[in-house]
């Protein structure tokens, strides 16, 4: 298949890459290089060193005896995104190319515009030139978890049967996002659902949860093959943040109470899961929605483990909650669906904690960068608008025992009403955990 990746400079998209070129694909590349600009503007750099272009193309030539077809242009620009649909012809899009912070894009109004614009932007004039240049071509953005935000019910895969004044219909989820980026991901699906309808176009729009890790089996040893990694409050994700901090013996971050749940997945699981929905296109007029993720954590639970690992690597860490920097719920509901992928053939590759030991080994090395840039990991961008450092919590916030909450770990939920009943000896449980942490 010839596959064409908007975002290949990034953490997902230099992966993707190499692990599709592996299995056969003939890939093509995009990127504007906006992601090291970005990290740079928030004071940070990536863990893992990264290459210049120029030197990562010679190193992928190198390891995988053919050339990686690569333009360096703005996705902003439909003439550059049409140009580069009639040379290369893809028969898929991948599209990563957006901004893909919450706190960059809760900074100020500047940064606001530029996601939200940026992130529409590109997707609408990729749908354009899919039904320009290509229409038959399968198009697998990716979308967010984080869409859906965390509504008080279970979550569908992107639809659910409605009963409304004695009438049934199949309709989208109602999104409830959490953030400015969250939203422009909204947008993008709505568009993208909008363009499956008028024009047949097919296509893929990945609810992924949060990734983490640090490499993929493809990338070998060659250090210029390997994907960036961020630690700072913008673009590292909780997981990346807690191993690097884990390294240089800071504190492991669970913001406020510290029970937000997330769907997680490694970053080698993420591209199997690309894999398969790139694989199996959907018909044309088709737009489905997967929800991606392996398990589902809470934040202070996978600080924990983090903590585990790192003390089986000889690693002596503590964790201190910070005041939380954004608006959201901090212990809730959380169940979420996640069939198509299974379906399609997904097994996950390793249990988180053998992952956390090959991404603190990784890390062990870059000890001395990640501390020269100790700073980038206490959040200032507050979503109430103010640039002012959180401080650390005296003791950890104690949960609240009248919210429901449900067993983390949890894979899937075929029936939802399974979710609803978690007994109260587990909250307690979690409630003296949350005390716990505190005398860590
Ligand atoms: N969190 C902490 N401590 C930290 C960092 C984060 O408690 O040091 C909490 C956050 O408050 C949030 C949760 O962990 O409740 C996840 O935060 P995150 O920064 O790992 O992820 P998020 O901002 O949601 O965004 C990331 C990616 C984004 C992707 C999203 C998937 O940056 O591109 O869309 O994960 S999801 O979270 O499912 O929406």
């Amino acid at each position: 298949m010839r596959i064409l990746i908007a975002g290949v400079d990034g953490y997902l998209g230099w992966a993707l890459a190499q692990h599709l070129t592996l299995r056969g694909h003939k890939v093509a590349g995009a990127d504007l290089f906006l992601r090291r600009r970005w990290v740079e503007e928030m004071g940070s750099c990536s863990a893992i060193p990264i290459w210049p272009m120029r030197e990562r193309l010679e190193a992928f030539r190198k390891r995988y005896a053919q050339n990686l077809r690569f333009e360096e242009g703005d996705l902003r620009d439909y003439a550059f995104v049409e140009d580069l649909f009639k040379k290369f012809e893809p028969d898929a899009i991948v599209h990563l190319g957006e901004c893909p912070s919450a706190p960059y894009s809760m900074m100020d109004v500047r940064h606001t515009v530029f996601v939200q614009t940026n992130n529409i932007c590109t997707t609408l004039n990729l749908i354009y030139a899919m039904h320009n240049v290509r229409p038959d071509a399968h198009l697998v953005k990716l979308g967010t978890m984080g869409e859906y935000g965390t509504p008080d019910v279970a979550i569908p895969e992107g639809f659910f049967e409605v009963e409304y004044r004695g009438r049934r219909a199949v309709l989208p989820f109602p999104r409830q996002a959490g953030s400015w980026y969250h939203w422009s991901k909204v947008h993008g699906s709505n568009n993208i659902m909008f363009a499956c309808k008028i024009w047949n176009l097919s296509a893929t729009d990945i609810m992924q949860g949060v990734v983490f890790g640090t490499r993929i089996d493809a990338m070998g040893d060659d250090s210029r093959l390997f994907s960036r990694l961020d630690f700072d409050q913008a673009f590292g994700t909780a997981i990346n943040r807690f191993c690097c901090a884990a390294v240089i013996g800071h504190p492991l971050t669970p913001f406020g109470i510290g029970h937000q749940r997330r769907g997680f997945l490694p970053l080698r699981d993420s591209m199997q899961c690309l894999t398969l929905a790139i694989e199996h296109p959907p018909k044309p007029g088709e737009y489905r929605v997967f929800n991606q993720f392996e398990e589902i954590y809470d934040i202070s639970e996978l600080a924990r483990k983090v903590q585990k690992v790192a003390r089986e690597t000889g690693l002596n860490v503590e964790i201190k909650h910070l005041e939380n920097p954004r608006r959201e719920a901090e212990d809730h509901f959380y169940a979420a669906d996640h069939h198509h992928l299974f379906e399609l053939g997904y097994h996950p590759a390793h249990s988180v904690e053998r992952e956390l030991e090959i991404m603190l080994r990784d890390l062990i090395v870059h000890r001395d960068r990640i501390n020269d840039y100790r700073h980038a990991l206490i959040p200032d961008i507050r979503w109430d608008g103010r640039r002012e450092k959180v401080s650390f919590l005296p003791t950890a916030p104690r949960l609240d025992l009248s919210i429901p909450s449900v067993p983390s770990g949890t894979r899937s939920f075929p029936d939802a009403s399974r979710t609803d009943s978690v007994p109260a000896a587990s909250r307690a449980a979690a409630a003296h955990d949350a005390v716990d942490i505190a005398t860590h």
